[in-house]
């Protein structure tokens, strides 16, 4: 495999510290009441996953995931404006004003959501590959999902599914070590998940640490090729959440010290490390990336807070009756 170039380290770099200030802002905006809802489920900690797997996709791939999904969407180039604007529920939003937080989506992308149930997209990401297969196309579902997810029936009848029809998915579990306060260890009988595949037949993929955004870059590109050529592929990110399960809940006092640990292999550090070794003094321009970050932040805000709220009708618009 080629080597990644330094413009597109620097793009990865510029995707994930977006995503990381996007978060925060967010947390400081649903404890002001901005953001509305019981819960807010952040990604900060996870970026390294999402924006290293989604730059293995092409543009007419597909991308699904679950309510953990603000960084998704950013990192698949959903516009952080119209992010915003459907954390804040506006007519402006991806989904309208009507979806928020857990239900960003957003076509023009292939971006096809943000599922609050949990493993309740895993058949949808089947049905999309089916599609791809039945027409011949060579489009490619990445399905993100947590580790959570493994443990529900959803997740056996479409991994079954996706073997039996050699349907082109990447199912790549996140494993943030928790679904809400229970840890993947206590929960699952094989906690080395990837190794469900082989219950299914089906092509067991790489284990990789999830804080290292080349790494989780490197084996997506595997997977997705794999994927494409072959059919489905299961594969394992190893990561970290900072916050609880949603900003809300609390953070278990057993975590702190795990994590201290994880916070020194935070993606941003990783990848910074990773730069400065490479290419010496690159100091300056990683902290223009980051001013950009902000002021793109900054810009969302302002977007959503200006934009108006949907209207009555809106409410019988784009559903099924
Ligand atoms: C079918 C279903 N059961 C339970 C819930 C409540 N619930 C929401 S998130 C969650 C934990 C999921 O954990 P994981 O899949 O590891 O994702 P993470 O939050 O760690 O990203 C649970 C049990 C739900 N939303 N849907
Ligand atoms: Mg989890």
């Amino acid at each position: 495999m080629a080597e990644l170039s330094k413009d597109q380290l620097l793009e990865m770099y510029y995707d994930i510290v977006l995503i990381r200030h996007f978060e925060e802002r967010c947390k400081e905006l649903f404890a002001q009441r901005k953001i509305g809802g019981v819960y807010l489920h952040l990604y900060s900690g996870q970026e390294a996953t999402g924006v290293g797997a989604i730059r293995a996709l092409r543009p007419s791939d597909h991308v699904i995931t679950a309510y953990r999904d603000h960084g998704i969407a950013l990192a698949r180039g959903v516009d952080p404006k119209r992010v915003m604007a459907e954390m804040f529920g506006k007519a402006t939003g991806v989904s309208g004003g009507k979806g928020g937080s857990m239900h960003l989506a957003d076509r023009s992308r292939n971006f096809w959501g943000g599922y609050a149930i949990v493993a309740g997209h895993l058949p949808l990401a089947a049905g999309i590959a089916l599609e791809s297969r039945y027409n011949n196309k060579d489009d490619v579902v990445l399905c993100f999902l947590g580790d959570g997810a493994t443990n529900n029936g959803y997740f056996h009848e479409s991994l079954n599914l996706s073997a039996v029809w050699d349907l082109p998915v990447v199912w790549l579990i996140e494993n943030n070590l928790y679904g809400m306060g229970t840890s993947t260890e206590i929960a699952s009988g094989q906690p080395i998940l990837v190794k469900r595949a082989i219950a299914y037949g089906m092509k067991e993929g790489p284990r990789v640490n999830g804080m290292d955004v080349i790494d989780v870059y490197k084996a997506s590109v595997e997977a997705v090729d794999y994927a494409r050529k072959n059919g489905p592929i299961l594969m394992e990110c190893l990561t970290y959440r900072y916050e609880g399960h949603g900003v809300s809940d609390r953070i278990y006092q057993t975590r702190v010290e795990e994590m201290k640990k994880y916070k020194e292999m935070d993606p941003i550090i990783v990848l910074r490390n990773h730069l400065c070794d490479q290419y010496g003094d690159i100091g300056a321009e990683l902290d223009n990336l980051d001013k950009r970050a902000v002021m793109t932040v900054n810009e969302a805000v302002q977007f959503a807070e200006e934009s108006p709220d949907p209207i009555a009708e809106d409410l019988v618009r784009n559903v099924y009756a």
